[in-house]
C-alpha cells in the first residue's frame, strides 16, 4: 500500500497530538509542515524529524503537491486555508471550530465541492471510545427507543494556560467546547429542529461565556439537555470527560465520571469500564482526547482511500455549527431558535 503524503499547517499547541497520531496511522504520514511562526515550525520539525518546512502554506502546497492537507490553525485562518487547498485540488482536514459563522462555513463546503475535493472537520469528540461505547449500546437496542438524553461537560480545568486565546474571544465555551458536546448530541440522538439556550460568564478574568445550558428538540422527537461549564469546581476534576445519560423505552445508559458505563435493559444491568487506551505518546488526563485524534485521522485515511464521505465531513459539520450559532442567537434573544432559520 502506498503511503499517502500529508502536509500539516499550524504547528501549535494541539498539532503536536495530531503529529504523534499521524506517526501511528496505517497508510499515511506527514511529510511537510508549515507555520508562520519560525520557533513553532522548528520545534515541531525537530521533534518529528520533518525536513520540509515552510512559512507559507501556498508555497508548501505548490512545491510538495501532498495527497492531503491537515489544517491545525485557529479559526480565523480556516476559510482562506481551506479555499487554498480547494484551489490546489488537495483533500483537506480542518480543525474545529470549522468557521466563525455559517456564511464562511457554507463557502468552504461549496469551494471543496466545486473542486471535487473531500473535506473533513476534525470534530474528534464523537470518536472518543466511551462515546462510541454509548452509541454502540443505543444501536444494540438494549434500552429500546431513546426519549431523553443529557450530554454534560462540567469542569474547572485551566484550559487557558495551554490555549491563551480561549480567554480573549467574545465567544468561548459554546464555540470551543460546547461544539463537541452538541456534535455528540447529534451523533447519539440525531439531528435537531430547535434549540433553547442560556449562557453566562462566571470567571471575571475571561471575555466570553464559560457556562452554557441548552435544550434540544431532535427530529425524531427525543429531547436532550447539553450543558457545559468551565466554572464548576468538583471534588474530583473530571476534565476532559463528557458524561452522558440516555433514557429509552426499555432502559437507560449512564456514562459516569471515571469512564464507568451502566446499561440497564430488559435483561438487567451491565457495568462496563469504557476507559480510553493510554497510547504510548499520550498523557493523562488528555489521553481520552488524544486517542480520539488517532481514531479520526485513521477514519479520514480509510475514507480517502475508498472515496467515502467521512462521518464529520464539511457538509455534516454545517449542522453542528448551526447549533453553535443557534445557541448564541437564542441566548441573546431569550427565545427558542428554529434550526431551519440558521
Ligand atoms: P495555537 O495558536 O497553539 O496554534 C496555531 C498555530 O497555527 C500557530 O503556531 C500559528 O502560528 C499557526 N498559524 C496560524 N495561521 C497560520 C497560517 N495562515 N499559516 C501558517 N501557520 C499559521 O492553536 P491550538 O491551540 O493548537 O488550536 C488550533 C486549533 O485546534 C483551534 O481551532 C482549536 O479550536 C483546535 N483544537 C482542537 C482540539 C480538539 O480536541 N479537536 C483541542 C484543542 C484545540
Ligand atoms: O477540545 C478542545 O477543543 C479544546 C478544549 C478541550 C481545551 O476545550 O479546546
Amino acid at each position: 500500500m502506498t503511503e499517502l503524503r500529508g502536509a500539516l499547517i499550524g504547528c501549535g499547541f494541539f498539532a503536536v497530538n495530531q503529529m504523534h497520531a499521524w506517526r501511528d496511522i496505517a497508510g499515511a504520514g506527514i511529510t511537510a509542515i508549515c507555520d508562520r511562526d519560525p520557533a513553532r515550525l522548528a520545534a515541531v520539525g525537530d521533534q518529528f524529524g520533518i525536513a520540509a518546512r515552510y512559512a507559507d502554506a501556498e508555497a508548501m502546497l505548490a512545491a510538495e503537491k501532498p495527497d492531503f492537507v491537515d489544517i491545525a490553525t485557529t479559526v480565523a485562518s480556516h476559510r482562506p486555508l481551506v479555499e487554498l487547498a480547494a484551489r490546489h485540488r488537495v483533500p483537506v482536514i480542518c480543525q474545529k471550530p470549522f468557521a466563525a459563522g455559517m456564511a464562511d462555513a457554507r463557502a468552504m463546503v461549496a469551494a471543496c465541492e466545486a473542486a471535487g475535493v473531500p473535506l473533513m472537520v476534525h470534530e474528534n469528540f464523537r470518536w472518543q471510545s466511551p462515546i462510541q461505547a454509548v452509541r454502540a449500546a443505543i444501536d444494540s437496542g438494549a434500552i429500546g427507543t431513546p426519549f431523553f438524553g443529557r450530554i454534560s461537560f462540567r469542569s474547572a480545568y485551566d484550559v487557558f494556560s495551554g490555549q491563551p486565546y480561549l480567554a480573549e474571544g467574545k465567544r468561548f465555551i459554546v464555540e470551543d467546547l460546547g461544539i463537541h458536546s452538541l456534535d455528540i448530541a447529534r451523533f447519539l440522538l440525531g439531528d435537531v429542529t430547535r434549540l433553547t439556550a442560556r449562557l453566562r460568564r462566571v470567571n471575571p478574568a475571561i471575555r466570553g461565556e464559560d457556562v452554557a445550558t441548552m435544550l434540544l428538540d431532535h427530529e425524531n422527537g427525543t429531547t436532550s439537555i447539553v450543558d457545559c461549564s468551565y466554572a464548576t469546581k468538583l471534588a474530583v476534576e473530571p476534565f476532559p470527560e463528557t458524561l452522558v445519560e440516555i433514557d429509552g423505552s426499555e432502559g437507560s445508559i449512564r456514562l459516569a465520571q471515571g469512564y464507568h458505563m451502566t446499561v440497564t435493559g430488559r435483561d438487567g444491568t451491565r457495568h462496563l469500564d469504557v476507559s480510553p487506551r493510554l497510547l504510548p505518546w499520550a498523557s493523562r488526563p488528555w489521553h481520552n482526547i488524544q486517542e480520539s485524534v488517532a481514531a479520526i485521522q485513521q477514519h479520514w485515511i480509510d475514507c480517502l482511500r475508498v472515496g467515502r464521505e467521512s462521518a464529520t465531513s464539511g457538509h455534516d459539520n454545517l449542522k453542528t455549527l448551526a447549533l453553535v450559532e443557534a445557541a448564541y442567537q437564542g441566548a441573546a434573544s431569550g427565545e427558542p431558535v428554529d434550526l431551519a432559520e440558521i
